[in-house]
């Protein structure tokens, strides 16, 4: 029995210094040390030795266990810290290696066009005011004196989110102008840039998201000479000093009168080019006298006050300033487009 044990000790010591990993050093605790492992199977066998020779064995039995189970533990945990070495040497990191230079981006160029404008206005003492893209239809349109019947008014023109045509996406910033007459004390004297939406298909010159910036200002005695002063000023300080304009008569349903404002073509000096499509002259934007009605549905009496007010595409603008001749590139963020400004 003696030679038994020397034999199992023999060769589970072998077995566990060779062993390769942590599951076959377990599979050999249970070979060697497990309920119905070798040396319970040696055990087993006590019986027949004699009655001075018993506890002898045992003896030897419970320090062959010890020295298995120390044997176990230690190949364990040898296997262990190569197992975190080789990790390591793996995962290596080379923290002297040059990093990868981040690429900066810059600003959009239609907004470069936006900063520019808000600029003009806030030296001449406007403030730009921010609102919600979802508006009611009471302040979208009816406020604005814009008829139900009227046909942007119309689903197949307008982002509605309630069957009962209350709630809509904003088809323009004009509802801030609205806000500012319920809530601002007066004089007022603001700009409102943002977002508007429209159900347009996307070609070079539609998109159903633009931007617009709206102007307005309300205060005792203001006439058109003041709308006209004061936008000849922010196209000269635009598009250079001594840029003609032309006012031309026009309809909205919140001014009136009302007119749109053109620049002469400073490609051509007004003789027609490719530039302002052989016209002379190129929009820029849509200006008149705040309505009466408007003013009176926000409780202004338009006795004592008066007002001016002007919107303007800055998709449009921006196009015109950079030479962009297809609107979807202004919003397909294509780096490749984006980097040459
Ligand atoms: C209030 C009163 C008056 C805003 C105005 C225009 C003329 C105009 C268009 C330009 C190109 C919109 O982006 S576009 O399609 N806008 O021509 N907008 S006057 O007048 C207002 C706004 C609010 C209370």
């Amino acid at each position: 029995m003696r030679e038994m044990m020397q034999n199992m000790r023999e060769a589970a010591l072998k077995a566990i210094l060779e062993s390769e990993d942590v599951d076959s050093l377990e599979s050999l605790r249970v070979r060697y040390l497990g309920k119905k492992g070798e040396l319970t199977g040696i055990l087993r066998q006590m019986g027949k030795l004699s009655a001075e020779e018993r506890p002898r064995m045992g003896q030897l039995a419970n320090q062959l266990r010890a020295e298995l189970e120390t044997a176990l533990e230690q190949r364990r945990a040898a296997l262990k810290e190569a197992l975190l070495e080789a990790r390591l040497r793996e995962e290596a990191l080379d923290v002297t290696l040059p990093g990868t230079p981040a690429v900066l981006g810059h600003k959009h160029p239609m907004y470069n066009v936006l900063d520019q404008i808000k600029s003009i206005f806030l030296s001449m003492g406007f403030e730009i005011v921010d609102g919600p893209e979802v508006e009611l239809a009471e302040y979208n349109f009816t406020k604005l004196n814009i008829e139900e019947s009227h046909p942007s008014r119309d689903w197949t023109d307008t982002f509605y989110f309630t069957p009962d045509s209350r709630v809509l996406l904003r088809t323009q910033t004009s509802p801030m102008q609205i806000h500012a007459m319920e809530t601002k004390p007066l004089p007022i004297r603001m700009i409102a840039p943002g977002r508007v939406y429209r159900k347009d298909e996307v070609d070079a010159t539609h998109s159903p998201m633009f931007h617009q910036i709206e102007g307005m200002v309300i205060d005792k005695g203001v006439t058109m000479s003041d709308l006209k002063a004061t936008l000849n000023l922010v196209v000269e300080k635009i598009y250079g000093k001594g840029t003609v304009t032309r006012f031309r008569p026009h309809h909205f349903p919140f001014t009136e009168p009302s007119c749109e404002l053109d620049i002469q073509c400073h490609k051509c000096g007004g003789r027609g080019c490719p530039t302002c499509k052989g016209e002379g002259w190129i929009e820029v934007l849509g200006a008149g006298m705040v309505h009466p009605k408007v003013l009176a549905g926000c409780g202004i009496d338009p006795d004592v006050y008066s007002g001016w007010a002007f919107g303007m595409g800055l998709e449009r603008l921006a196009m015109g300033e950079y030479k962009i001749t297809d609107l979807r590139l202004i919003f397909e963020n294509d780096v490749r487009f984006l980097e040459q400004f």
